[in-house]
């Protein structure tokens, strides 16, 4: 039997599950994931490997009407997504109103010649009886290979997901090796790791507000210690006021819990130095996105 592989984009409107249901697939967190919109800005690959075969994931932002030039790079690159992978999973969630993005997804996708699968995720919220009517409706407007009801977070039915993507892929060669599970940087993964803090704690528009980069990771291995510096990036001076907080609160207690994280990450102690910069319309300047990694 010959060796199989493919790419999988996993798409849909914010808040889905996508982020969710990647790291699930993955069994380790590749992906941050927040209960606010728009958390994922750049796609994510998780490569899940068996003996048989390779499906590479590719976790997007989610489809939504954009406002700047960061959600459109946001939305750009989901669509994008459309085009580079081998199998398209649209994901949808049971039991919310539908996602205003929903028909515009849809209308993209009709072109698109490509298997096709809707994973309809969050079935531990809903009945039972209310799953069924969601598939007939969705099979009516697209032609799907497969409609899958999933909890991402529960891990039920991906088990069935996995089965029924893996008879969709087709002869291939390995295309990452057997050690990698993801094309993401080391100082990628730092900065989303301060940003998923972020979306935990500040609320409202703020971590919409900000972009977060990295300077330094630097190794001390005498001292089994990461030290590492970030920054931090937001659009106006009462930003920067939040975030730092009373007497510097915030940003120390965000830093604190960021830093947990990575000393998980990295198995060593990190020492993490997190600072607040003004950068004024980021969000809506090109050449400031380019430069903050978006
Ligand atoms: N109850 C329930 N909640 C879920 C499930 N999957 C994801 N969630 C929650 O839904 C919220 C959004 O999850 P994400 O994985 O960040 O969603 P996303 O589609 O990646 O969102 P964006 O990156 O903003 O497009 C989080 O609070 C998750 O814990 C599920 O199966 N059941
Ligand atoms: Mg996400």
């Amino acid at each position: 039997m010959s060796f199989k592989s493919g790419f999988i984009g996993i798409i849909g409107p914010p808040n889905v599950g996508k982020s969710t249901l990647l790291n699930r697939i993955m069994g380790t967190k590749l992906a941050i994931v927040s209960p606010k919109p728009q958390t994922t800005r750049n796609r994510i690959l998780g490569v899940f490997h068996q003996d048989d075969c390779q499906m590479v994931f590719m976790d997007t932002p989610g489809i939504h009407r954009t406002r700047t030039a960061l959600h459109k790079s946001m939305v750009d690159a989901a669509f994008a997504a459309f085009h580079e992978v081998d199998i398209i999973l649209m994901m949808v969630e049971a039991g919310a109103r539908e996602d205003p993005a929903v028909p515009s997804i849809i209308n993209g996708l009709k072109s698109i010649k490509k298997p096709l699968f809707l994973g309809v995720n969050k079935i531990d919220k809903v009945e039972k009886e209310r799953i069924l009517p969601i598939l007939g409706d969705y099979g009516e407007r697209l032609p799907f290979d497969a409609m899958i009801p999933i909890s991402a977070l529960k891990g039920y039915g991906v088990d069935v997901l996995l089965r029924r993507l893996k008879l969709r892929l087709k002869p291939g060669p390995e295309f990452f090796p057997p050690d990698m599970d993801t094309d993401q940087s080391e100082a990628f993964m730092v900065s989303e790791i301060i940003r998923e803090k972020i979306y935990q704690y500040l609320s409202q528009e703020l971590p919409y507000a900000c972009a977060v980069t990295v300077s330094r990771i630097e190794d001390v291995p005498e001292k089994n210690l990461v030290s590492i510096g970030a920054e931090i990036h937001v659009e106006t001076e009462s930003q920067k006021g939040i975030f730092i907080g009373r007497g510097g609160k915030m940003i120390k207690n965000l830093g604190r819990s960021a830093r947990l994280e990575l000393e998980a990450l990295f198995e060593a102690r990190v020492y993490l130095d997190l600072a607040v910069r003004l950068e004024k319309n980021w969000s809506k300047d090109t050449r400031a996105l380019k430069r903050l990694g978006y």
